[in-house]
């Protein structure tokens, strides 16, 4: 793939992308990503906030070695590891330096070749927001694992849309695929918990109008869910404050993109 980035030159596109013992899903995201981005007509780089106990850190150093300019490595260390998932994309907002920033997940559960749909709107300046959305009628949950979870993912997502006014514009609030113009986060007081950033970046960013970008939502492709139990309690700590914070609706200023004719989002709740 031809060299985009030139010396010096801040690339528009960053990926954030935050991992936790993913030493098998590096190579293929990055891969991936390198085949879909190719056609962009941006720079980008990828930036990994990793807080692994496993390889995840030497097989990313291994990319960087062997010449892939496009790699870099933010790790952290036991006792570094603020906020966790939610902690670690924070950090990734304030070390990225691209001028937009897309956060998708490490297992390929995000196919990286959504990516290109996802940022066009933000790259464009038309929306300086857009959210990944599986409730489309061109997305899909069939990673979602078990119709348990399935219905649990439902639920978090009606709550969002009833507790935080301005999370209905967006269709899939709890979706970790997004991409936002730097200046919605640049200067936002975010506090995350646990997994739900894009609902602190919806809750607390300085956004204006947002694009739901429909994505095929896939199984894992290497390793094991992070997830665990408590990370519901969590979230529904995190959506009772931002629920007593909660600014009106931002819905008017919402549409879509990547999505024609989808009628899923708020209003179908
Ligand atoms: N930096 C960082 N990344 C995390 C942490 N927990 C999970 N992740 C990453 O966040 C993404 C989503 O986590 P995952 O376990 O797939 O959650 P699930 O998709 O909800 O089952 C993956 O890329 C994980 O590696 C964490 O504590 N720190
Ligand atoms: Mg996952």
């Amino acid at each position: 793939m031809p060299e985009k980035v030139p010396d010096g030159a801040l690339p528009a596109l960053s990926v954030v992308v935050p991992t936790r013992n993913e030493a098998g899903n590096i190579e293929p995201l990055v891969d991936r990503l390198d085949a879909a981005l190719a056609g962009l007509d941006a720079d980008w780089e990828i930036l990994f906030v990793d807080d692994s106990d496993d390889s995840t850190p030497d097989v990313v150093e291994d990319l960087m070695s062997r010449g892939n300019p496009r790699v870099t490595l933010l790790h952290r260390g036991p006792g570094q590891r603020d906020g966790g998932l939610g902690g670690a994309v924070k950090l990734g907002f304030t070390k990225a330096s691209g001028r937009v920033i897309a956060v998708m997940d490490a297992d390929l559960q995000h196919p990286p070749e959504v990516v290109p749909n996802l940022v066009a709107p933000v790259l464009s300046g038309q929306y300086d927001l857009a959210a990944g959305n599986r409730y489309g009628i061109l997305g899909s949950r069939a990673g979602l694992d078990g119709p348990a979870r399935q219905v649990v993912a439902l639920s978090c997502r009606w709550l969002s849309h009833r507790l935080v006014p301005s999370s209905r514009a967006i269709a899939d609030p709890m979706s970790g695929l997004f991409a936002l113009e730097r200046s919605v986060v640049d200067r936002a007081q975010l506090r995350p918990e646990g997994y739900k950033i894009l609902l602190e970046v919806i809750a607390r960013g300085d956004w204006h109008s947002a694009a739901n970008v429909d994505y095929r939502f896939d199984e894992r492709y290497s390793g094991r869910s992070k997830a665990r139990l408590r990370e519901g309690l969590v979230f529904l700590r995190h959506l009772w404050r931002l629920s007593r914070e909660a600014r009106p609706s931002k819905g008017v200023a919402a549409s879509r993109a990547g999505s024609p004719g989808s009628r899923n989002g708020p209003e179908g709740d």
